[in-house]
């Protein structure tokens, strides 16, 4: 009888004919295997100790200078149908793909050890969860898939039984922006990178598997792999909701999925808990609610704009074990990024720190760290049913137009909602910052196939007995004539959030209007806030000809998805714009 590991077998000795490594090291995931591959980086100065001291098990990584984010202009979707993969992803053709790929992979692990990682996205028991394989010439990926996935022996066993798993072959080449590749085979579940290091390109376990090639998977198989942190909120009654919200990258999912209470809040008893900080994947359960994973075990946080006051909880997760990409580094060896106290002496390219060269940590840097060193990490997160889902917010950088917060009146509408969701671009992909562009559900970047059919998939959810969450739109990034945000964010966004769980508990009334329902007077929690009226007055107001232009661009940028846009979204936005043309009282707080 032959065994279903065959066929993992049978592709690790054709990749390794292909690239020839000097020998191959099958991942266990152990603490012997990790510290044995951090001393050999320390020595190849692939890692470089930080003061153990302060930050016990923290080291610094630096990557190649043109290798510091994703490169979405470099990423492809290969189905056989170029239709498939949709306007929202580059298209190349499969057998062109592979001979490309092929190409570049010849020979390129020559002298160098090939490593095979077994991994489990999700808890190791649960259904929801899938398995990968990816094989690398990197002990930094290496490295970086044992905190971020369940790697090693527990996967191997998991794929062995189910024989199913995505095939992830990576090689950081020449780190050669021109030899640089990262093409994903959805019909196959395959995925080929080449030619980068940098997270994103290269733990293939992260968006290339657990978004682009689990959203593929999740619209066959009826569920939905999102890029949405998960949260539990637990009011002083001991009662828990739990909240998934998309947010682009680098916008604050990792702080609001850590966010700490107002002091009032925690004197009442409020706590929050932190389930996911990037992925979320949800199916519908027995009793039609949807029932989130977080298919991750670590988080790959943006260093800068940590601190204490942003989020006291990731600076405490990240005090010890703790691999650092891209940071600056003070006088005695600590990390150190815009936002921390003390003075950096050396920068992320370990240059003499010199503000003429710009930031010393790149915008871009990031910690690697373990879920379960976060003092709110929700023992939910293990759970292998997952958990229940009250909301989905919507969010992203939008500095005028878009109110604090808004409710979907329906589940289309959320989808809509989700489908015209626009943010200022930010450091974590390549290309221009602070220029806003649509980014529908905050997958962009992630959708493996055409965002036609995805939003079709995302209206399927809604079918006799669902019993879906409610849906809001948030905007923590709203700025005055002065150029202010005139939200304070971080820990008082959980007032915006106490709003949601009313709503979904059927406990605060709203005001409707034809964008959506937003709080009524008095129902935002404010005490120990000082907002001027005038501020919240602003945050709130829906100013009809400004949304009659963006419904207007909504509309145009829905129609770009040609023929496989369901009809029923584009009536969704003529009905909202039609609303608009009723004139009404402006200001939901007058
Ligand atoms: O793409 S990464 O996972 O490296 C970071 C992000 O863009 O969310
Ligand atoms: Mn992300």
């Amino acid at each position: 009888m032959t065994s279903k590991l065959d066929s993992l077998d049978q592709w690790v000795n054709d990749v390794a004919a292909m690239t020839r490594p000097a020998k191959i090291h099958w991942c266990d995931g152990s603490d012997t295997e990790y510290r044995a591959l951090v001393q050999q980086m320390l020595q190849s100065g692939d890692l470089i100790e930080l003061n153990q001291q302060t930050h016990p098990g923290c080291y610094l990584h630096r990557s190649s200078p043109s290798d510091v984010a994703r490169v979405e202009h470099l990423t492809f979707v290969c189905t056989k149908d170029e239709a498939d993969a949709g306007p929202n992803n580059h298209w190349m053709a499969p057998a062109e793909a592979h001979a490309k790929m092929d190409a570049l992979f010849d020979g390129c692990m020559e002298g160098r050890t090939m490593y095979v990682i077994p991994y489990c996205m999700g808890p190791i028991d649960s259904p929801l969860s899938r398995c990968g394989v990816e094989i690398t010439d990197s002990p930094y990926v290496v490295a970086n898939m044992r905190t971020m996935t369940r790697m090693g022996a527990p996967a191997l066993a998991r794929i062995e039984r189910e024989g199913r798993f995505v095939k992830g072959l990576h090689s950081t080449g020449e780190l050669d922006p021109e030899r640089r590749f990262i093409i994903h085979f959805p019909e196959e579940l395959s995925i080929k990178s080449y030619g980068s290091g940098y997270g994103g390109n290269a733990l293939l376990g992260k968006k290339c598997h657990a978004l682009r090639i689990a959203s593929h998977q999740a619209r066959s198989e009826g569920w939905l792999a999102e890029h949405m942190l998960i949260v539990g909120i637990e009011n002083p009654q001991g009662e828990t909701h739990y909240v998934a919200a998309a947010f682009p990258s680098a916008c604050g999912k990792t702080n609001l999925a850590m966010l700490i209470p107002p002091e009032g809040y925690r004197k009442e008893g409020w706590r929050v808990w932190t389930v996911g900080d990037d992925i979320c994947w949800m199916r519908p359960g027995a009793d039609g609610r949807l029932y989130a994973i977080n298919p991750e075990a670590g988080f790959f946080g943006v260093a800068p704009g940590t601190s204490t006051l942003s989020n006291p909880n990731a600076l405490q997760t990240i005090s010890r074990d703790t691999i650092f990409t891209n940071v600056a580094v003070t006088a005695d060896n600590q990390p150190w990024w815009e936002g921390l106290p003390g003075t950096p002496v050396t920068d992320w390219q370990g240059r003499p720190y010199d503000p003429a060269n710009g930031p010393a940590a790149h915008p871009n840097s990031r910690f690697t760290v373990s879920a379960k060193q976060c003092p709110t990490w929700s023992p939910k997160a293990e759970d292998a049913q997952g958990v229940p889902i009250s909301a989905i917010m919507f969010g992203g950088r939008r500095p005028s137009l878009l109110p604090l917060v808004m409710e979907a009146r329906d589940w289309t509408h959320g989808v809509l909602m989700g489908a015209a969701m626009g943010s200022e671009t930010t450091a974590a992909a390549t290309g221009a910052v602070g220029v806003l562009r649509r980014d529908s559900m905050a997958m962009k970047p992630f959708c493996g196939y055409h965002y036609g059919d995805y939003f079709a998939h995302w209206l399927s959810l809604d079918k006799p007995g669902a019993k879906l969450p409610k849906v809001f739109h948030v905007n923590w990034f709203r700025k005055g004539k002065d150029g202010k945000f005139l939200w304070p964010g971080f820990g008082e966004n959980l007032r915006v959030l106490e709003w949601m769980i009313a709503r979904v508990e059927g406990k605060a009334g709203g005001v409707e209007t034809p964008i959506g329902t937003l709080p009524a007077h008095g129902e935002l929690k404010l005490e120990g806030l000082e907002l001027p009226r005038e501020t919240l007055a602003e945050l709130l107001t829906v100013d009809h000809a400004g949304w009659q232009t963006e419904l207007h661009a909504i509309g145009e940028y829905l129609d770009s998805f040609g023929t496989r846009l369901p009809a029923n979204l584009r009536q969704e936005q003529q009905r909202v714009a039609q609303a608009l043309e009723t004139p009404r009282k402006a200001a939901a707080h007058a």
